[in-house]
């Protein structure tokens, strides 16, 4: 409770000190991931909002550099907001942002290097034909929002896709340019979802069905499959689906129209939101960024002077084995940078147990948990088989049922007052299958 133990991470990214909320147009570039975010130079609650950026080699070790993008235009007056970048094949960088104008409407608009010989691409340049884009005929002026990266048609034109809602249904407006300057709007829309609201840091990338390499944004055809990740204004959480993309209709549809987005898988079951993907062309993977926002009140954060960090960027795949699911990894950066390890092996976690792990003295861990279910002994339990469980309302890490929950807990007090829960749950479905969820409870 003293106001100076406020600690930092780390790990996780975070800015030298005031607020930061979504990742905004990570790329590798002349031997540095490149990572700009949403920043409030002045405080560390959200507004006055810029583009800040650093560089790091590693994803870990990170050198701050100046603001990339501040509002100094009509046209981004009321905050610099989410967007992407693009590595053009002729070696041209091309961000994509909006602005939040004068008169508060979200516009579209394009930045690019003031040196392309720079590594660090320190200075940018905002087009003088800006804004590019206005929301469509229909679509309110504050419904209209954070560009993706773009990606280029079997005829070489390149499209982008654009988040909004209308009434209560989340869509995704799809443009095409040639030069970035002028673009022409797609008839239709790629996909929307009725009743998710409003869709903010829409991503959509194509994965590999059978190899575990990343795929380059632009890659399209056989042996992949598309990705849409929407993050739902109205419930804080980031929905994704796997489907297929057909560039001649404008449309991605899910592969289970029960696995939408908005209404079914999430990357994340914690806190976790406005995420953004990469290819990196160094390593041939997919990164994932994602905005961890506070879980205390908005005084400690001004208390402490900073909000926010980001995720430990995550290596994407797609999980062969459902072809539904996306596997998440750390970035194997991380694993280079453990100074020292305990292991603890053939723990027995009985019902009810709970066993204390000697860490000793350790103010960062790095933590990997491997657990062995008993099969026969889950077979031999009775479940009522509609058991249905859910993470955040079925009682928590604190209930017990029948097949859980068990994990691991964390940032203990010796009594256990105050804890953090990583869990797993087993569940039997009505088919008599079983489905496992993973769960954080931070309610301690
Ligand atoms: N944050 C940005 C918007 C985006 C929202 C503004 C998502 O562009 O829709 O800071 O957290």
């Amino acid at each position: 409770n003293n106001m100076l133990t406020w600690q930092r991470t780390g790990f996780h990214f975070q800015p030298e000190k005031n607020w930061m909320n979504d990742p905004n147009g990570p790329m590798y570039y002349k031997g540095f991931y490149h990572f700009f975010y949403q920043y409030n130079p002045n405080g560390a609650v959200w507004g006055d909002i810029v583009w800040g950026h650093a560089v790091s080699k590693d994803f870990v070790h990170w050198t701050h550099l100046p603001l990339a993008l501040v509002p100094d235009q009509w046209y981004d007056q009321n905050g610099v907001w989410s967007g992407s970048a693009t590595l053009l094949p002729d070696g041209q960088v091309i961000i994509l942002y909006t602005g939040s104008s004068n008169e508060s409407a979200q516009l579209q608009n394009l930045a690019y290097p003031a040196n392309l010989s720079d590594p660090l691409l320190v200075d940018w340049v905002k087009y003088p034909g800006n804004p590019i884009i206005g929301p469509p005929k229909g679509i309110y002026k504050k419904d209209f929002r954070d560009p993706t990266t773009a990606w280029r048609t079997s005829e070489g034109k390149w499209r982008i896709t654009v988040g909004s809602k209308a009434g209560r249904t989340g869509a995704a407006f799809v443009y095409e340019t040639e030069d970035f300057k002028t673009y022409r709007l797609l008839p239709g829309v790629l996909h929307a979802v009725p009743g998710t609201g409003m869709w903010e840091c829409v991503d959509f990338f194509p994965v590999s069905i059978n190899s575990k390499n990343g795929l380059d944004t632009s890659t399209n055809g056989k042996g992949v499959k598309h990705v849409m990740k929407v993050s739902l204004d109205d419930d804080r959480h980031d929905y994704y689906s796997v489907g297929t993309y057909d560039e001649t209709a404008n449309t991605w549809t899910p592969d289970n129209p029960q696995n939408d987005v908005g209404i079914g898988i999430r990357y994340d079951y914690g806190v976790f939101y406005a995420s953004k993907t990469f290819y990196d062309q160094k390593k041939g993977r997919r990164i994932l960024w994602g905005w961890i926002s506070e879980s205390d009140s908005e005084k400690s954060d001004v208390l402490k002077g900073w909000a926010s960090v980001q995720s430990i960027p995550r290596t994407l795949l797609l999980d062969q084995k459902t072809g539904t699911h996306l596997l998440q990894w750390p970035v194997e950066e991380i694993e280079s940078l453990r100074l020292d390890g305990k292991d603890f092996n053939n723990i027995k976690v009985e019902a009810g147990a709970v066993i204390p792990l000697d860490v000793e003295s350790s103010s960062q861990a790095d933590v990997v948990a491997e657990f062995e279910v008993d099969k026969a002994a889950v077979e031999a339990v009775e479940v009522s088989p509609n058991e249905e469980f859910n993470c955040a309302s079925s009682g928590r890490a604190s209930q017990r049922g029948s097949l859980g929950p068990f994990g691991i807990l964390v940032l203990a007090d010796p009594s256990r007052s105050e804890q953090t829960s990583l869990h797993f749950y087993i569940s039997k479905t009505s088919s008599g299958s079983h489905k496992t969820s993973f769960c954080t409870d931070q309610s301690r």
